[in-house]
């Protein structure tokens, strides 16, 4: 059951809710609204109250303990103490004596408190125009089932998540660092030398012709089109990456046909808003304006025309290095400081002065966006006030734009910037994360907390996008990355390579990426299954085991489907690890690119884990479809040589179609 409440006065209808409820007479049933406007909400919790939720964000799975602000934020090297990453997903789920879902609906800046200030009490604020809050209940007795009920009314509500063509589950390999034609063929040919299985390239700004949307750069790819056909018969994608900001360059056709149809951003005084990122400046598109998305989204035909089917795109949220007024304010300031001796106050406000033209609050206020009121009239709103929707509205035009070019086919897309709405779109990938240990189990947290707001097509940089990475930390994270729906190994420029071939020995490379392609059909099954039945694919374990009390507090392992449990090695020079299983089950062992089976009872155990091996579980009484011949890309998964692993006596629901097509449907699952 939903209950929608409003309060204050919100300026939109947000592109969240697709199955909207009508405002609801009855109070609510679980907290309570201290103040209407600012909105203030407040729940005291119970001694073991768990949050869930909140999609791209830190910390745990459980987010008790800590505060979360809603701002999509270019956060490189997001850590424990960030509020706020890339994304702005403001549902959550209260698992206590009584099990809740609230979902927020608001374009703007909305922060929650969850035990931080005061470890039982829970308190949501906003003071920015207004917000429609949803509550979601379940009539489900058992917790189990009301938890995931929850989950699945509210998935219904937004809409379903996108789903990428099949080759888009198949091995990305990306780095800031692929300039040119050359450097991509090497990519490909030492994947293909060594039998490392491999679906795509990702093609970073050094593509473009001095960093400008839709174009190549002719000097470093003279014969894209070409390239793209000869990789295509390899079995390669390539996905070239799309920015926010297009160059404000006289002669640059893009830029031309913009101004002319004056689809950028706005000052109050009728100017574009410019401001600098990678190109030099930039002016933004106006993604709320449909015409403005139109011909935003028209544009990726100059790379579809030359072959291309996926995108990824960046800085979105919009990232910002600087405006002409940031930049004159910093410079006034350092000036302030010349000939003085800086002491312990003035040196510490000197430091941040170059960095402070980036993403300032100012620079979001100068310019405006033009929407739709709850009337229907068009207003002019400044960019402040619906800041978290911008990178997903980027996402809606590129969506639109390749549905038109694309008829019936299905395109891959996805954005760092993004708010629950855009899952019905794109993917997102989880933004700039570093070479360190913990961010693989960062990476585990976010995917059940993504799930539950509709992000089903989500993974991380795998490697680490900042830092140089070392071979351990690769192989570990790609032992989880056979997991997860978007698998891509992504690297910064200053880094050193981190290929599954760059570290010698590549055997142990290619077992474990090749589980990846004897997973792909269920893999590929799971993940079209939770989007047509609004399901999340990963879980925590306390979702499918509330009333046992070690798996709740588990935080280290995921169920995926309902089948599997998944416990990844995410610690250095570990020889294997601990891990909990809530119910007997099969052990899978994977090496040297082949499956063994034992059972393994309910209970704690510690697994041997070397680095060349992968494990995972199955349930007793499932089982799960896999591929005994490696493929070495998804074109080339054999369905017809599909074993089963796991009990052999069960049956499994096997979603499997053409791939590409935007044919779709539940009809297209057999028994296997
Ligand atoms: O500020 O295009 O998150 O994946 O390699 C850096 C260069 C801009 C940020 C993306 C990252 C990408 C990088 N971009």
């Amino acid at each position: 059951m939903i209950n929608k409440f409003r309060f204050g006065n919100p300026i939109i209808q947000t592109d969240a809710v697709v199955n909207d409820v009508s405002l609801s007479k009855n109070s609510l049933g679980l907290g309570s609204v201290k103040s209407d406007w600012p909105f203030l909400f407040e729940y005291k919790m119970s001694k073991d109250d768990m949050i869930f939720g909140l999609g791209e964000n830190v910390r745990g799975i459980n987010k008790r303990g800590f505060h979360y602000t809603s701002w999509c934020s270019d956060k490189p090297n997001g850590n424990e103490s960030d509020s706020s990453l890339y994304g702005a997903h403001n549902f959550i789920v209260i698992f206590g004596e009584k099990i809740t879902g609230l979902y927020f609906d608001t374009p703007s800046k909305i922060e929650f408190d969850i035990g931080w200030s005061d470890y039982d009490t829970l308190t949501v604020k906003c003071d920015v125009d207004g917000i429609f809050l949803y509550e979601i209940t379940s009539s489900e007795n058992e917790k189990s089932r009301a938890l995931k009920d929850i989950v699945h009314q509210f998935r219904q509500m937004i809409g379903q998540s996108y789903i990428p063509p099949f080759w888009a589950f198949g091995y990305q390999q990306s780095r800031w660092g692929y300039r040119t034609e050359s450097d991509v063929r090497e990519v490909v040919k030492k994947y293909r030398e060594n039998n490392l299985p491999l679906d795509s390239v990702c093609l970073d700004i050094d593509y473009m012709e001095e960093f400008m949307d839709f174009t190549v750069d002719k000097a470093k790819f003279p014969a894209f089109k070409a390239l793209n056909e000869e990789l295509s018969a390899q079995g390669i994608h390539l996905i070239p990456i799309i920015d926010a900001g297009i160059k404000q360059k006289e002669g640059y056709e893009v830029y031309e046909e913009g101004k002319k149809g004056d689809y950028f951003c706005k000052k109050a005084d009728g100017s574009n808003f410019v401001a600098a990122v990678w190109p030099g400046k930039c002016v933004f598109t106006d993604f709320f304006r449909d015409d403005a998305r139109k011909w935003f989204g028209s544009k990726y035909k100059a790379l579809t025309d030359a072959g291309v089917e996926g995108f990824w795109n960046d800085m979105n949220e919009p990232a910002l290095f600087y405006t002409e007024d940031g930049l004159k304010q910093a410079f006034d300031k350092f000036e302030s400081f010349k000939g003085k001796e800086l002491d312990i106050n003035t040196f510490f406000e000197f430091t941040p002065v170059s960095g402070s033209t980036c993403n300032r609050i100012e620079d979001y206020k100068s310019f405006c966006h033009q929407v739709k009121d709850l009337n229907g009239n068009t207003v002019s709103v400044s960019h402040d006030r619906l800041h978290n929707m911008y990178g997903a509205m980027m996402t809606k035009a590129a969506r639109e734009g390749l549905d038109e070019i694309k008829k019936g086919k299905r395109t891959l897309l996805y954005s760092r910037a993004s708010c629950i709405g855009s899952h019905r779109y794109g993917g997102i990938w989880m933004g700039d994360n570093i070479a360190w240990w913990n961010n693989i189990e960062m990476e585990l947290k976010m995917l059940p907390s993504l799930n539950m707001c509709g992000f089903l097509y989500t993974g991380a940089d795998i490697g680490g996008f900042g830092d140089s990475s070392s071979r351990d930390l690769v192989l570990r994270w790609l032992a989880f990355g056979v997991f997860t729906p978007l698998m891509r190994n992504h690297a910064a420029w200053n880094t050193r390579n981190q290929e599954c071939y760059a570290f010698g020995e590549t055997e142990d490379f290619k077992s474990v990426l090749s589980l990846r392609y004897a997973l792909l059909p269920y893999i590929y099954s799971e993940f079209v299954k939770a989007s047509l039945k609004n399901e999340m694919m990963f879980r925590p374990l306390s979702f499918d085991y509330p009333e046992d009390k070690i798996a709740r507090d588990i935080e280290d392992e995921l169920l995926l489907g309902n089948e599997v449990l998944i416990a990844p090695v995410c610690k250095q020079n570990a020889k294997g690890r601990f891990v909990y299983l809530p119910e007997d089950m099969i052990q899978v062992t994977w090496k040297d690119c082949k499956a063994t089976q034992s059972s393994i009872e309910k209970g704690g155990h510690y697994i041997d884990i070397p680095e060349d091996t992968v494990v995972f579980f199955i349930k007793k009484g499932k089982s799960i479809p896999f591929c005994k011949k490696i493929a070495q890309s998804s074109k080339d998964i054999d369905y017809s040589s599909l074993t089963k692993l796991g009990d052999s006596d069960a049956t499994y629901e096997l979603y499997s179609d053409d791939g590409f097509t935007t044919d779709i449907s539940l009809k297209n699952i057999q028994k296997y």
